[in-house]
């Protein structure tokens, strides 16, 4: 499938130069390359400048409240266990409005993937810190720097043994293309943050302040066979950050895999009989 077929001509509301738009290039690519059609594929977000990426591509999609995209995400995989399922979110979005879908997604291990845009703050409503910016960086409402601890979604998903756990960076196209192929051809939960410099709220962490850190985990011999080794490199940032899958485990059985419900297939295939759901409507009242 060409990429083009993935084209929408609808105008795009980000700032110019911002790394949403490799985000949104990266998408559409992994979905070419592994031979989707716009109609066989679902992007789910909530709301941000991230979470608009589902408009700015040919493909079915759910926008839902912010922080709300993982749940509406895992309901619609549990109705049609054939379509993939791609969650979109910034930062803000993912682990903190959603935080605690995050945390119960990952429980679940329904097989779905999630990306999100990793900026450090609240783009869409002006760069307040968010729940990744690090320690002492200075916005329009942190006037004296945050002081809290930031949080390390990958070491987060490590602890619950999230079963692919990888991380990419906008400046980084080709990467981030890759990583996505991978994660939506794993069986089971599947996380990639990508590092997106924020250039109208964020002249901290910018392309260049990342390309100076940046490094290839599998260029550097990683083994994402093992989960001890996958949460120390999570914990690795500063003057090294790693790039890459961290942890890859297959064997992790999957939500739609255990679910006595789906063992009679999918759910959209299947068709009570209305009686039976009057009936049982009724029962409630
Ligand atoms: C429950 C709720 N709280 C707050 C808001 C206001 N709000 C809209 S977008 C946004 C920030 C989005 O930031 P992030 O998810 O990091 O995405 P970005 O814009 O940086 O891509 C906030 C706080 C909202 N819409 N709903
Ligand atoms: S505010 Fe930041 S994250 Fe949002 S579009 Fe602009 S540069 Fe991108």
């Amino acid at each position: 499938m060409e990429i083009e077929a993935f084209e929408n001509p609808s105008p795009i509301a980000w700032c110019p130069g911002c790394g949403n738009f490799a985000i949104l290039g990266a998408v559409k690519q992994a979905l070419a390359d592994m031979g989707f059609k716009p109609h066989e594929v679902i992007l789910v977000s909530g709301i941000g400048q991230a979470a608009k990426l589902p408009h700015y591509l040919k493909c079915n999609f759910f926008n839902g409240l912010h922080g709300r995209a993982l749940p509406a995400a895992t309901a619609i995989r549990i109705a049609n266990t054939e379509l993939p399922v791609i969650v979109i979110g910034g930062d803000g979005d993912t682990y903190g409005e959603g935080g605690n879908h995050f945390l119960h997604g990952i429980r679940r291990n329904a097989n779905l993937t999630l990306i999100t845009h990793n900026n450090q703050v609240f783009g869409l409503t002006r760069g307040q810190a968010s729940p990744t910016a690090e320690k002492g960086f200075v916005t329009r409402v942190q006037t004296h720097g945050v002081f809290l601890t930031p949080m390390n979604p990958l070491a987060v998903a490590l602890a619950l043994e999230a079963p692919f756990v990888a991380r990419g960076f906008t400046g980084r196209a080709r990467h981030l293309t890759d990583l996505i192929k991978e994660a939506v051809a794993f069986e089971g939960f599947s996380l990639v943050d990508v590092l997106q410099p924020c250039v109208s709220f964020d002249h901290v962490h910018t392309f260049q302040w990342y390309k100076e850190r940046v490094y290839d985990l599998e260029e550097a011999g990683h083994d994402p066979g093992h989960i001890d080794g996958a949460i120390q490199k999570a914990r690795e940032w500063g003057e090294r950050i790693p790039l890459g899958i961290f942890y890859s485990n297959p064997e992790k059985p999957t939500y739609e895999a255990q679910s006595p419900v789906l063992s009679g297939g999918p759910l959209v295939d299947r068709h009570p009989d209305p009686k039976r759901v009057e009936k049982l409507i009724d029962s409630f009242f």
